[in-house]
């Protein structure tokens, strides 16, 4: 389905990011909701990083997903510059397979929040479901094609594992 507008605007701190903050991509994607999706580090390129933050509601963003790995100031920097819903991908690190992704972004003071995920994967593709979901509250369409797609989640789930794999 091709948008003609991009509601959800997907950052990340590096390119290695992408593989994690694709699931965010795809749900999107299969939901319909137009999105961008940006590479801007924190400490890398500061100034793109205020840029898009404070141009993001002119843009015509309504929900930012941001993920970001290791000392993740990302989604807390872009969060303290806008008042649009700011959602926390805490990407797996190497060193400490993403425990300090989760507390950099999670542990916010109070004033300044960022809606936290899941770390990696299962994190991004929640974000995507979560952005859709806040889209949802002023789209009835979307909101019917989110209730189908959970409905066919439920519908795929089997009442018992198959007996071949006892
Ligand atoms: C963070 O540092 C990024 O979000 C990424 O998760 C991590 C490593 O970045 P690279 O060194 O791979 O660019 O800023």
């Amino acid at each position: 389905m091709v948008q003609d507008t991009r509601p959800v605007a997907i950052i990340m701190g590096s390119t290695s990011d992408w593989p994690t903050m694709c699931c965010a991509a795809e749900i999107l994607d299969e939901l319909g909701v137009g999105h961008e999706d940006l590479i801007v580090s924190a400490h890398r390129t500061p100034d793109r990083l205020v840029d898009f933050a404070k141009t993001a509601e002119a843009k015509g963003y309504s929900v930012i997903i941001a993920g970001a790995g290791g000392a993740a100031h990302l989604p807390g920097m872009v969060a303290s510059m806008t008042h649009l819903p700011v959602l926390g991908v805490p990407v797996q690190s190497k060193a400490l397979s993403g425990m300090d992704s989760l507390l950099s972004i999670a542990q916010m003071p109070g004033g300044v929040p960022v809606g936290t995920l899941a770390i990696g994967e299962a994190g991004a593709k929640n974000a995507g479901i979560m952005a859709a979901s806040i889209l949802s509250l002023n789209d009835k369409g979307l909101a019917d094609r989110l209730k189908a797609w959970r409905q066919k989640q439920t519908d795929a789930v089997v009442e018992a594992p198959p007996a071949d794999q006892e």
